[in-house]
């Protein structure tokens, strides 16, 4: 009879002898969390690995990342469609074993992890999702919704602050469905922890309103099912469990050594472990009894054949809900979501407003959000200036009893108050988006896009739909002064790959911004508005749908030279974003009066201009006319645009109001229309 001490074992074998294989990756910390495993995944863990994406899955997140064969031999050995050659191929080009998991790649990985600190802010996000999920749409018979979400997290994770950001959050939210297990090792990369990591890990998670449970073994399987299970009853709390163990567990030479932590253990050391822990089949194999007792897919099937009938039931009972949890989890937009979108539009180019893009996005949002109950909002505590908030989106809370609160027409909140937490909210936001029911927006200044950086780009790798409102987008925002004044920040985040940036200059261009950040299902946006007020620039094609499909290309011809009365044909062409394209008109003007004839490119978006065909590219921006750029920003990223000046800022701002500013940074008609003449001058 195959005892749970072998069970973990497996994951042992597996650990080392992939690592050993590819000759590089992390054996240390899946031999120590072996046992843990085996408590949760044999014990607890409701998942089907016949069909990986079965709704209501438990979701378990690897947050310490490296240890990524602990995750790929549990998928392997329950029954995931991840073959022994996948394992034995670990870390290699095409493998479905990356050396960090990532999602998407390997089926049953929920999360892409790696940046520590990052899978537990994820984890809380996923646990948040759940419960405004369930409170949405579960009924007193039909808990459609009900799961929880695990992770496995270590010291590393511990010490990054993104896990102070959201671990508090979900201590405030009282996500009692969150249970963290913490393998408390120790050892991190530098060696014994002790001198660089004193923090009492207990008090600090009581802090935040967690329950703790200490294991002091943590190699006991049973004593951690057993926590596991008490924590399952927590009706308030998440729970973290600290699971004391030994990194490198079974290595007579490594274990509890720093030197288990990255490297192969090499054929030598593999071969004395084997034989302290009594293994002793071939390399990759596992003996049938052992693969019979890791099998998870009959009970998985019966937990989710069981929840189908449930599903049935609700059906019936509440077809249109039901429908509608369908589609929300799918991604879909609903079917009239293109008319909402061209409604918006119209509206902008009617009503014509001057208005701040921040504002003209709230605009947006108040469409968007009434017809899209999926969308959930929230601020870095900068609500009132971000104006992520609307009056579909009342703020979401959580009562003493852990309910989430509804209204009096029933509705939950809509609107997260993150709280001073710019990583966490962003780290949180990806997990809302890979639980799945809900897009998840939220915001703060442009300039502290610095301190989410990483989870944009996670969001960007792993192809998730998440957007980012960041405001008061440049010296624009005047007083506040240099600190909070964005210089290289939308040049840098033009870098992310797969993120898409969008500036927009007016209501309409900010509708159309929205739409396409809405519209794209596989990667996350970052929507940079201004503070300041900015007019309405009227289009050529206003008014009808076609506006919309120029603004949605990334750039288009605002307004050619006959424009402003001259006939003939351009001999420049200034690009401008944002804020700064009524300028650039404002420049066309007075260069007109010099009898200069220039195009006005508005280019709200770099990233999607670049997708266009070349064909669009060459009409928008035509060959052998100088091209010149104007944004409140730092030049380096328009020079691929074949730009002859930029009009920019390569320096930090000021403190001083706004219109000062654009005086003495150069941002005026005059400025601009003498760099254009200029240019002429020189060509
Ligand atoms: C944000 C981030 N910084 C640094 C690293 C590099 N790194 C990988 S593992 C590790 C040490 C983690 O220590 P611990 O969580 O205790 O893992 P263990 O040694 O127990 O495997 C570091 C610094 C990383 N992956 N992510």
């Amino acid at each position: 009879m195959v005892n749970q001490t072998q069970m973990a074992n497996a994951i042992r074998a597996l650990a080392m002898d992939a690592v050993q294989q590819a000759n590089s990756g992390h054996p240390g910390a899946p031999m120590g969390m072996a046992d843990m495993a085996v408590a949760l995944w044999s014990d607890h863990l409701n998942h089907n690995p016949v069909n990986p994406h079965w709704p209501n899955r438990d979701r378990f997140v690897l947050s310490n990342g490296h240890g990524s064969m602990l995750i790929y031999s549990l998928l392997h050995l329950t029954g995931y469609n991840l073959p022994i050659g996948e394992l034995k191929n670990f870390r290699q080009l095409h493998s479905k074993t990356p050396g960090h998991p990532e999602v998407d790649v390997t089926p049953g990985i929920e999360t892409t992890t790696g940046p520590l600190g990052q899978g537990i802010s994820n984890a809380v996000g996923m646990a948040l999702a759940e419960k405004l999920l369930a409170a949405q749409f579960n009924t007193q018979e039909h808990a459609i919704v009900d799961h929880h979400t695990y992770v496995f997290l270590g010291d590393g994770c511990l010490m990054e602050g993104v896990s102070h950001e959201a671990c508090a959050l979900a201590g405030a939210w009282r996500l009692n469905k969150l249970i963290a297990l913490y393998d408390d090792n120790g050892i991190s990369i530098d060696g014994q922890v002790a001198p660089w990591f004193i923090d009492d890990t207990a008090s600090r998670f009581c802090a935040y309103g967690w329950s703790v449970i200490t294991c002091s073994n943590g190699h006991d399987a049973q004593a951690v099912s057993q926590a596991i299970a008490t924590a399952k009853q927590s009706t308030d709390q998440p729970t973290l469990i600290i699971c004391k163990t030994s990194i490198g567990k079974g290595s007579p030479n490594r274990a509890n050594t720093a030197k288990a932590h990255g490297e192969p253990l090499g054929a030598e050391e593999i071969a004395l472990t084997r034989t302290a822990l009594g293994w002793s089949h071939a390399h990759f194999e596992i003996p049938t009894d052992i693969y019979a007792m890791w099998d998870a897919k009959p009970k998985g099937q019966q937990k989710e054949t069981k929840w189908n009938t449930l599903f049935d039931a609700y059906q019936t009972a509440h077809p249109e809900k039901a429908s509608e949890l369908m589609r929300r989890m799918n991604g879909e937009l609903p079917t009239q979501f293109s008319q909402v979108v061209v409604d918006a539009v119209v509206d902008a180019h009617q009503k014509a407003q001057t208005v701040a893009s921040r504002k003209a996005s709230q605009i947006a949002l108040e469409a968007f959000t009434a017809s899209l109950p999926e969308l959930l909002g929230g601020s870095a505590d900068l609500t009132g200036s971000n104006l992520t908030n609307t009056p579909s989106t009342p703020s979401f809370r959580v009562g003493a009893n852990a309910q989430v609160i509804k209204n009096e027409a029933g509705q939950t909140g809509r609107h997260i108050n993150y709280g001073v937490r710019e990583f966490g909210m962003a780290a949180i936001m990806n997990g809302v988006a890979l639980h799945g029911g809900f897009i998840p927006y939220g915001g703060t200044f442009l300039t502290f896009s610095d301190y989410s950086r990483n989870a944009i780009r996670m969001a960007a790798l792993m192809k998730k739909r998440v957007i980012h409102v960041f405001t008061h987008d440049s010296i624009g925002l005047g007083e506040d002064g240099p600190t909070h004044q964005s210089i290289e920040h939308a040049a840098s985040l033009r870098l992310i790959p797969n993120l898409d940036v969008w500036r927009p200059a007016d209501t309409a261009e900010t509708v159309v911004a929205w739409a396409v950040a809405l519209q794209n299902k596989n990667k996350p946006t970052a929507l940079l508005l201004s503070r300041q007020n900015l007019p309405y620039l009227p289009k050529a094609d206003a008014g009808n749908a076609s506006g919309l499909d120029s603004m949605n290309k990334g750039a288009y011809v605002l307004a050619e030279p006959s424009e402003v009365g001259i006939n003939k044909k351009a001999q420049a062409v200034i690009i401008a974003t944002g804020s700064e394209v009524h300028l650039a008109l404002k420049a066309q003007e007075l260069l007109a009066t010099f009898k200069v004839a220039t195009r006005v490119v508005s280019m709200p978006s770099t990233t999607t201009f670049d997708q266009q065909s070349v064909a669009y590219k060459k009409a928008v921006l035509p060959k052998g006319i100088p091209r010149i750029a104007v944004e409140m920003g730092c030049t380096d990223g328009w020079w691929k645009y074949g730009v002859s000046a930029v009009v920019g800022i390569d320096t930090y701002g000021e403190s001083a109001p706004a219109p000062e500013l654009f005086k003495h940074f150069g941002f005026t008609p005059e400025n601009v229309a003498d760099t254009v003449r200029a240019v002429l001058q020189r060509s």
